[in-house]
């Protein structure tokens, strides 16, 4: 039983978004999310449209994953990989390399992000074509 954590806000959920949580689950068999809290986003100068709880809800439903915990700090990370016996840390590429202290507990792997999308530039759509 290969257990998988990833971390994110996943505000606005998008498929850039669903192609890293499918490639994380395929990596094992078990995939936990530890999703940003709202306070949390605050610390990371996000603010995400939708609160903890929406966002919580949305990604409970999505077939790759199986568990939804909060994310809030940055210090967590090596306490939730022990208390989850994780074997593998995933984070879309944008963040290659800033986990890489985690090799020490997991394998650590950084995957493509997917081009061209992104919740930022569907506010700035939306907010366009108001
Ligand atoms: N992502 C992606 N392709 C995109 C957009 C996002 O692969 N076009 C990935 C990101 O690389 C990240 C995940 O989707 O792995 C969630 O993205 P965000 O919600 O923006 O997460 P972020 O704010 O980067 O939070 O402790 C880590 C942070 O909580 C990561």
């Amino acid at each position: 039983m290969k257990r998988v954590i990833t971390y994110g806000t996943y505000d606005i959920l998008h498929y850039g978004h669903i192609n890293l949580l499918r490639r994380a689950k395929e990596l094992g068999d078990y995939l936990l999310v530890a999703l940003s809290s709202d306070e949390f986003n605050k610390g990371k100068h996000k603010t995400s449209l939708l609160n903890y709880e929406n966002r919580k809800a949305v990604v409970e439903s999505i077939r790759y994953v199986d568990m939804v915990i909060p994310e809030e700090n940055w210090e967590q990370k090596i306490e939730d990989i022990k208390k989850y016996n994780i074997d593998i840390f995933v984070m879309g590429d944008d963040w290659e390399g800033k986990f890489d202290f985690l090799k020490e507990y997991c394998e650590v792997i950084y995957l493509p992000r997917t081009p061209d999308i992104s919740t930022t530039q569907i506010k700035n759509d939306i907010n366009e074509k108001k």
